[in-house]
């Protein structure tokens, strides 16, 4: 069936049921912004021009907001804790629903088995039959749900399921065996699963899917009217919870107040909360509406390092703020710091925000080293002096989520069996320092003709198309993510299987080729000249790195403010 796009959301927030502080949250953020959902959805229409769209049958189970999951969220909503993620579950029901798919959605492990067909019960319980739903969508704690639940048939379906992964996992991590051999087991990874599948919150790691979520848009006249009664002097402080306040904040809270206004969001019960110092006019933890209407006063917000990775700032940029920032030095990561230990990635993260830094940036965004008070003084007074307009990316408006998930649901297929490695005819232009091994070494044009595949079974329905690849060769101990960042472009692991060949090596010139199981691979060892071949395809990994070794990179070019999605991805 043909899929047709939907602008009423009533239905769907009768299915989003009740009696949870978090079920409500997520209900009052689907009304606020209904009107934007109608309109981003009439324009994709439009765009799209008619084009068939299968309608799928979707199931969305929510694992972290089961009671079986211990549901530690839903009690905190009004009173500081994280709500990143229901915002996030919020419009992705919302996407799903509008794009016009047919949804379930589970909160209980009873509605899961009552929607896959499997009897009630503790235990174990194959399904039999076919799977009932194209897609699920669901997290870490669904996942671990389904396992007890299906038990061996989950690893038959598994090709259909989606994990909503705010911070991402990386391929090293996923593979079970290569992860407990080599020292990246942690309690989340280890699913096997194509690293595609993992689905996060910001693109922060091009070996998973951007999924993403919203933020408000504001048309020409409130945009505006925004910068018209912007108040100059005023700071709105990043941390709705107190414990983001303490310990080593009180110096560049001072100087902010030597020039600002400083107003907070901090939840408290009834006495102010003692980290928060007396100057601060503290507003009590607000309804997303009211801190909007905050944040269009206030010329600054400003981050203290917690919590990482939020959609706050976004919000604060689309109201037209300066989000002022901590650099991290050294950067922050599994390795060496409590909050992502254990978390399924070695992503090493520069600033609270990395996504605002390095996809914003200035007049927008400012990071700063906060150690370092003249920096930090002169950055508010050089903030005081600015003027900016409201901004927000276009991957973060309603129509961008809608364009991006309706073409994974359409394009990506994790089901369909591995074609063997193909290998590309690869047009070599001008092998840039290639015998000096500096730089990229040979980029394909994207419409040579050279471009011609050993398989033209695979090739033309490959996704993203052949056409968007670029290949690039990294500097030693430079991972595939920086290498294709470098030049402009973002890796795409998709296209790892056309680069994984002898002839893709051939500029390289390589005395031996192997071929082994390791997430650093396709590569070559630059002392020995020695080219690797990855045997593994749930290996292929844009965040691999190692000192000795250049890696080959599949990189690919992106669409501006979208950057999922390459230019013939549509
Ligand atoms: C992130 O979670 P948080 O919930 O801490 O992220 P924030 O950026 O603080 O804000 C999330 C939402 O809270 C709303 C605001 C944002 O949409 O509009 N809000 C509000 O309604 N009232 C207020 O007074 C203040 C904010 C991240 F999203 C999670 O994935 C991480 O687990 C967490 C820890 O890093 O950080």
């Amino acid at each position: 069936r043909q899929a047709a796009f939907r602008t009423d959301l009533s239905v769907l927030l009768d299915q989003v049921g009740a009696g949870k502080e978090s079920l409500s949250f997520m209900k009052r953020r689907i009304r606020r912004l209904t009107q934007q959902w109608a309109t981003a959805a009439n324009r994709l229409d439009a765009k799209l021009e008619q084009r068939w769209r299968d309608q799928k049958k979707i199931l969305v189970h929510v694992g972290f907001l089961t009671e079986e999951s211990g549901d530690v969220f839903s009690p905190k909503v009004l009173k500081g804790g994280p709500l990143g993620e229901m915002v996030q579950w919020a419009d992705i029901l919302t996407a799903l629903h509008v794009l016009g798919h047919n949804l379930k959605i589970s909160m209980s492990v009873k509605e899961l088995q009552g929607f896959l067909g499997v009897p009630p019960g503790r235990g174990s319980c194959p399904l039999t039959g076919p799977l009932p739903f194209d897609l699920i969508y669901t997290d870490y704690h669904g996942l671990q749900q389904m396992k007890q639940h299906m038990g061996l048939s989950l690893k038959k379906h598994k090709c259909h399921i989606r994990v909503i992964d705010t911070f991402g996992t990386e391929p090293a991590y996923n593979h079970e065996e290569y992860a407990t051999l080599h020292g990246y087991r942690t309690n989340w990874g280890y699913w096997n699963l194509n690293a595609r599948q993992y689905m996060t919150m910001f693109p922060h790691t091009p070996d998973n899917s951007f999924m993403g979520f919203v933020s408000e848009e504001l048309n020409e006249t409130e945009k505006r009217s925004i910068q018209q009664n912007k108040v100059n002097n005023m700071a709105v402080v990043y941390g709705k919870e107190a414990s983001m306040w303490k310990q080593g904040k009180e110096g560049f809270l001072q100087i902010l107040h030597r020039y600002m206004e400083v107003h907070g969001t901090v939840y408290y019960e009834t006495q102010r909360p003692p980290e928060v110092p007396a100057f601060v006019k503290n507003h009590g933890l607000l309804p997303q509406h009211e801190l909007q209407q905050l944040l269009r006063k206030a010329k600054l917000f400003i981050g203290f390092g917690f919590p990482y990775e939020g959609p706050a700032p976004l919000e604060a940029i689309a109201n037209g703020c300066i989000f002022l920032q901590p650099k991290f030095h050294p950067p922050h990561s599994s390795l060496n710091h409590e909050f992502f230990r254990g978390k399924p990635t070695s992503r090493e993260v520069f600033s609270q925000h990395p996504y605002a830094e390095q996809y914003i940036g200035r007049p927008h965004v400012m990071t700063v080293d906060y150690n370092n008070s003249l920096e930090f003084d002169s950055a508010i007074r050089e903030i005081m002096r600015m003027e900016v307009e409201p901004y927000l990316p276009y991957e973060y408006t309603c129509e961008g989520m809608l364009e991006r998930v309706h073409a994974y649901i359409q394009h990506q297929d994790f089901c369909a069996p591995e074609p063997p490695f193909i290998s590309a005819n690869l047009s070599r232009q001008g092998s840039a320092g290639g015998s000096r091994m500096m730089g990229p070494l040979f980029v394909p044009q994207p419409n040579s003709t050279a471009l011609s595949w050993a398989s033209n079974v695979t090739a033309p329905t490959a996704w993203p198309p052949l056409s968007s690849l670029r290949l690039l060769v990294s500097q030693e101990g430079q991972s595939c993510v920086q290498s294709c960042q470098s030049a402009g472009f973002i890796c795409e692991p998709a296209h790892f299987r056309f680069i994984n060949n002898k002839e893709a090596l051939l500029e390289v010139q390589c005395e031996v080729v192997d071929s082994e199981i390791n997430h650093i691979l396709p590569a070559f060892s630059v002392v020995r000249r020695e080219c690797g071949l990855q045997r593994e395809p749930l290996l292929f990994s844009c965040a691999g790195h190692s000192p000795k070794y250049r890696r080959l990179c599949p990189c690919r070019d992106f669409r501006h403010g979208q950057v999922a999605l390459c230019r013939d991805c549509l």
